[in-house]
């Protein structure tokens, strides 16, 4: 063996060490996983007054496999929004945005804003499906089910804004074997701000130094940007800039006062 044969091997050595190496230390891609989701994942209503606003979620099943049946329990807060209508997407054949395939059937569809016997607390939709032999399972993700509620209470002057859940409750997936399908329940969250006096952007019943504060603080887009970023609070005009016009509305409101 001469030297440059031996210098080649050790070459190939070190090359192949350090692949192998990488291919420890080089994360592999992880698969998406298996979700009961709600779509979109974050809603914001207000500061300008909402109540009578309409809105319409999905709850999506995302990256399922043999997926046969589904079972879902759903919940959200009644002293803010109210149920309107729904709609099961069931089976695929009938709704391509949808899950399951056909024949499916119907097993709950029930909405009780007073609550449903044989639920977990706070349950207010019931929505379990089924394929039916000789369907195939379901592979991929699609809508379960859309649900639209209307705004019926927003926090007033001075009041805290209202955060909540649109909550999964319980949430059962099962394969062609009738198999538990391990998977992630993913809730929404809700927010509806509280009516703003003009120019009281942080809602402490004053137009003061205090919201120029907030108004940079949240100062998009820049130069210089916010630290805190866009706000809809802060963007009082809501032209989807936070900008020397929403300072000048407070500054045309200075030393104003809300009940
Ligand atoms: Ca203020
Ligand atoms: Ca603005």
């Amino acid at each position: 063996m001469n030297f440059k044969t031996e210098k080649m091997i050790v070459i190939l050595l070190v090359s192949t060490l350090v692949s192998s190496v990488l291919a420890i230390s080089i994360p592999k891609v992880q698969a998406e996983t298996t979700a009961v989701k709600v779509m979109p994942q974050a809603l914001e209503f207000g500061p300008d007054p909402c109540v009578g606003t309409e809105f319409t979620i999905t709850v999506e099943v995302q990256y399922v496999s043999d997926l046969y049946g589904f079972d879902t329990q759903f919940g959200w807060n009644t002293s803010y929004i109210r149920y309107v209508s729904r709609t099961l997407h069931t089976p695929v054949e009938t709704y391509p945005d949808g899950i399951l395939h056909g024949p499916t059937m119907t097993i709950r569809n029930t909405v009780n804003e007073a609550g449903i016997p044989g639920t977990m607390p706070g349950t207010m939709y019931w929505a379990a499906a089924s394929s039916m032999p000789p369907a195939s399972p379901f592979e991929g993700s699609g809508i379960a089910f859309d649900m639209t509620f209307t705004i019926v209470n927003q926090p007033g002057y001075v009041e805290a804004d209202a955060v909540f859940d649109l909550k999964i409750i319980r949430s059962q997936l099962s394969d062609h074997f009738g198999w538990p399908i391990v998977h992630s329940m993913r809730s929404a969250t809700v927010t509806i701000y509280a009516l703003r006096g003009p120019g009281d952007v942080n809602n402490d019943g004053i137009v003061d130094i205090f919201d120029i504060g907030t108004i940079s603080a949240h100062w998009y887009p820049g130069p210089p940007i916010g630290p805190l970023g866009y706000s809809a609070v802060a963007d009082i005009n809501l032209d989807g800039s936070v900008d020397i016009f929403d300072i000048g509305i407070t500054s045309a409101n200075w030393g104003n006062t809300y009940p």
